[in-house]
């Protein structure tokens, strides 16, 4: 039974004030609130077993090492990946990028080709480009359309015998379309690309099979689906893995050092240099498991009634555009009311105790597209309410007033 007044009880934040009321916290797509759960193994950690890990004989180490371990493998079981090694704990979405990025320098040639989307966040674009300049290779980008979809003609025109790696995300985080992420491996895997998919905004709404999906690489963060920050995922194929050199060489990620040559460790240590974030993967493991408490068909169905509701309340104030409207779609409304700046909406509504983002969202090549300087963005997660709703339309109606 999903009770989302009992749900609101495990998130300590969802009970303080800001600026005098309720807080009504909508930003979810920047980060996620923390539940009880997982603020606990984090104290839980830090009073009881806080050691370095994988070195020490001691039994504190070994306390801490198992429980890291432990994490790791509920990743693995979660995101339905085949191996543990194939889990590389990252401190998020950016640096499990740039590890694969940095790790095809010296794969790609002058004339290859990758391929990224429109709809990418700046963290899924820069590395790329970077790589690009780095190794003569040609950055193509799949066009997105006034619904803000992607069209996959011009994705299956784009891939040829050139096409070494495709990027896309598999939810944006500006619009919550929903990509066929499904589709895009089958037709990358077509002409013998590798596809990486930025999970960021997705894991927080849906629980991905990627043994199922068979892509290539599949990065997230923790941070967007209730656990910290400063720890991620990458996922990648253990083939995939093996070929690709290290990203940071230090401590941990190594066999042998002589001042002559240095081998490297096996997998996951290979990519993991440096004492890691050991107390955030194991908040990041407590969090898989209150969201598989809580059940992501439970969440899906919640959120698609907040989404539904919130997208009815909105469009009925008069002046207000969406940006996003794909079928496929999650809880993510990007909004503009007509000669309004978001900026302005967003200060009003912080003022009546509600956080929503506005700006480009990391996404300056939506907005061009769009042809505006930004949006009012509101991310609903699964600890949100219709009253919520409610008081967001009614503040967006005042800012409206006041502003126009
Ligand atoms: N990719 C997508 C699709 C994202 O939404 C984000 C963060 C990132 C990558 C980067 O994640 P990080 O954890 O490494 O920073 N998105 C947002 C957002 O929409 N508002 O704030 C951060």
């Amino acid at each position: 039974m999903f009770d989302v007044t009992a749900i609101r009880k495990d998130f300590p934040i969802l009970s303080r004030k800001v600026n005098g009321k309720a807080l009504v916290y909508l930003d979810n797509a920047a980060t996620s609130q923390k539940p009880r759960q997982v603020i606990d193994a984090i104290v839980s950690y830090y009073s009881h077993y806080n050691a370095n890990i994988h070195r020490g004989v001691h039994a504190l180490s070994q306390e801490a090492t198992d429980a890291y371990e432990t994490a790791r493998r509920k990743i693995q079981s979660h995101f339905g990946i085949a191996k543990p090694h194939e889990v590389i704990l990252t401190s998020g979405t950016t640096h499990s990028i740039n590890i694969v990025a940095n790790g095809f320098s010296s794969i790609l040639s002058p004339g290859d080709e990758i391929i990224v989307s429109q709809l990418e966040h700046h963290s899924n674009i820069v590395p790329w480009q970077m790589l690009c300049k780095a190794t003569g290779a040609v950055l193509k980008v799949i066009p997105m359309n006034q619904e803000g979809g992607l069209n996959m003609d011009a994705y299956q025109e784009l891939l040829c015998s050139k096409t070494k790696l495709v990027f896309v995300n598999h939810i944006s985080n500006t619009l919550g379309t929903i990509n066929p992420i499904e589709f895009m491996t089958q037709q990358a895997h077509r002409v013998g690309a590798a596809i990486l998919i930025d999970g960021a905004q997705s894991c927080s709404h849906i629980k991905p099979d990627l043994v199922a999906l068979d892509c290539d690489f599949y990065v997230t963060s923790a941070h967007k689906m209730c656990g910290p920050t400063g720890i991620g995922m990458l996922y990648g194929k253990e083939a995939w893995l093996e070929k690709l050199p290290p990203f940071q060489g230090g401590g941990e990620m190594i066999d042998q050092v002589t001042f002559e040559q240095t081998t490297y460790a096996g997998l996951p240590h290979k990519f993991e240099a440096g004492t890691p974030n050991v107390c955030g993967g194991i908040a990041f493991g407590a969090a898989i498991d209150y969201l598989n408490t809580i059940g992501f068909k439970a969440i899906a169905a919640h959120e698609t009634t907040l989404l539904n509701y919130a997208t009815e309340k909105l469009l009925a104030i008069d002046g207000l555009k969406i940006y996003g409207t794909t079928k496929e779609k999650t809880s993510v409304i990007s909004f503009n009311i007509e000669g309004i700046h978001p900026y302005d909406i967003g200060s009003i509504v912080d003022k009546l105790g509600i956080a929503v983002r506005t700006g480009q969202h990391c996404t300056q090549p939506i907005m061009d597209f769009f042809n505006i300087s930004g949006t009012v963005r509101a991310s609903f997660a699964f600890y949100n309410t219709l009253e919520e709703i409610d008081l967001l339309t009614a503040a967006v109606e005042k800012a409206k007033m006041m502003l126009s």
